[in-house]
């Protein structure tokens, strides 16, 4: 898969994809991110990128010509490039967009800095607007970081295990039961009974539970998507749940 991100600040990206699991699978040639300089785009000595905002008021707007160039200079290559702009308007990112993400051959990312990208380029060249919160960051280039993370970990072949993406947190919807390792007694805090048993049905029942119990007290806007039988359903009731 094919990372091309479009920034001002391209050394933002040096060392943090040089490290783990995303470093591994550049060097094994499973992954490749590019960046592109905005700046290379531009035609006055300045190098401008943004400018003030027609109608007035604060702060500064990304120009749309480096941008448009950017983007133009990107096409050619695998097919099904889909481009996207981060920004804290898009549509928030989750596992399931981002399973959806990991099926493209190549994604474009936009970063945006200052206020905002002026509204034509959105219109004209962007696919997908996307912000990986509700939040604001001064650019964009944090969460594209993000996005290659989420994104890269489920193409085949980047963890090291197949499965463990798919023993995570959020794959079938639920939040991450509680986990325990040796020792068994530390300064007297205790290992539930339970996980020692070596009963492993009683294990995965328990663990089932503590997922149920865990996002129905922190997370219950999740449960509605989530993959649920008949025996969670049941826990869930008895826990005080209430579908909408
Ligand atoms: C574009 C993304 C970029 C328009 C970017 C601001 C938060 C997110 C920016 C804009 C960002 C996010 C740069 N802040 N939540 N800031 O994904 O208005």
């Amino acid at each position: 898969m094919l990372f091309d991100i479009i920034t001002i600040f391209p050394n933002f990206f040096d060392s943090p994809l040089k490290i783990g699991v995303i470093g591994r699978a550049i060097e094994a040639g499973i992954l490749e991110i590019r960046t592109v300089d905005l700046r290379d785009f531009t035609t006055d000595r300045h190098r401008t990128t943004d400018d003030r905002p027609f109608g007035g008021g604060e702060g500064m707007i990304m120009k749309p010509e480096p941008i448009y160039k950017a983007i133009n200079s990107l096409k050619g290559g695998p097919q099904g490039a889909r481009v996207i702009l981060l920004s804290p308007q898009g549509k928030v990112l989750d596992q399931a967009l981002a399973a959806e993400l990991a099926r493209c051959q190549r994604l474009i990312l936009v970063c945006g800095r200052y206020e905002g990208v002026d509204e034509r380029i959105r219109e004209h060249c962007v696919d997908l607007e996307l912000s990986i919160g509700d939040y604001v960051l001064s650019g964009g280039e944090a969460a594209a970081l993000v996005l290659i993370e989420v994104v890269s970990r489920l193409i085949f072949g980047v963890l090291g295990c197949k499965s463990s993406a798919e023993r995570d947190s959020f794959t079938d919807g639920l939040l991450k039961f509680p986990q325990y390792t040796r020792p068994r007694d530390f300064i007297g805090w205790k290992v539930p009974e339970i996980l020692l048993s070596g009963d492993h049905k009683k294990v995965a029942e328990w663990r089932r539970r503590q997922s149920l119990e865990l996002t129905l007290k922190r997370r219950p806007e999740l449960l509605h998507k989530a993959q649920l039988d008949t025996e969670d359903l049941k826990y869930l009731r008895s826990l005080g749940w209430k579908e909408a």
